[in-house]
């Protein structure tokens, strides 16, 4: 019941560990920092899927990735997969966060509304299964950045059914709600099957 997550982001291991400790019992994740492959996948899936292969080739156990990001509706699901690195090829979060700002200045209330998704893919080498799993965390993005938890896009997201943003809430609270935490629900009903 050990598996390699592939991710270079300490957050997300973070919040693997968090939610995965109460929903699937026994399963241990260790990290893994071997070459990031070059991510030239057109969906979450394909991206996903690139990460997990490689660490599973590389590690030859069971892999785990998580490829994720925010979803504008406005800007037609921009910035997607792209969004780790919305303002450039270097992955600098306070400038990705002030730029989706930026474009949406002019935008009205009513059509601010965005998701944050995350697709988790999982790679056997030896049974040779290969899946994906998603969640999605619907919301709208707020006039300015507020809140200190979290990571990435957490302060310029606002869940539906709050007034406050995802970097306002607790860990606990964001890791009930969350894409990721929808998506390892998902990951766990598939294991347990
Ligand atoms: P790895 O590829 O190494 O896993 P990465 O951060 O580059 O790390 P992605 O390509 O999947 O991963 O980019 C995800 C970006 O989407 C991330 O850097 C954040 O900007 C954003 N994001 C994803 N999940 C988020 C969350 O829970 N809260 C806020 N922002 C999130």
């Amino acid at each position: 019941n050990t598996f390699v997550l592939a991710t270079h982001n300490l957050h997300k291991i973070e919040e693997f560990n968090a939610i995965l400790g109460s929903l699937v019992p026994g399963i241990t994740v260790i990290g893994y920092d071997g070459p990031e492959p070059i991510e030239d996948g057109v969906s979450f899936a394909e991206n996903a899927l690139i990460k997990a292969r490689a660490a599973a080739a590389h590690t030859g156990l069971p892999s785990l990735s998580d490829d994720s990001g925010i979803c504008v509706d406005v800007l037609g699901g921009a910035p997607g997969i792209f969004s780790a690195r919305w303002a450039g090829s270097a992955k600098d979060n306070a400038a990705n966060v002030q730029l989706l700002l930026d474009q949406l200045s002019d935008v009205r209330e009513e059509d601010r509304g965005a998701h944050f998704q995350c697709t988790i893919a999982v790679v056997n080498p030896v049974t040779n299964e290969e899946y994906v799993v998603e969640g999605k965390w619907p919301g709208r993005i707020a006039r300015e950045v507020h809140g200190a938890n979290g990571f990435g896009y957490d302060p310029v997201f606002i869940p539906e059914g709050y007034e406050v943003t995802a970097a306002i809430l607790d860990p606990d609270e964001k890791n009930q709600l969350s894409h990721r935490s929808r998506a390892l629900r998902a990951l766990a009903d598939r294991l347990s099957s």
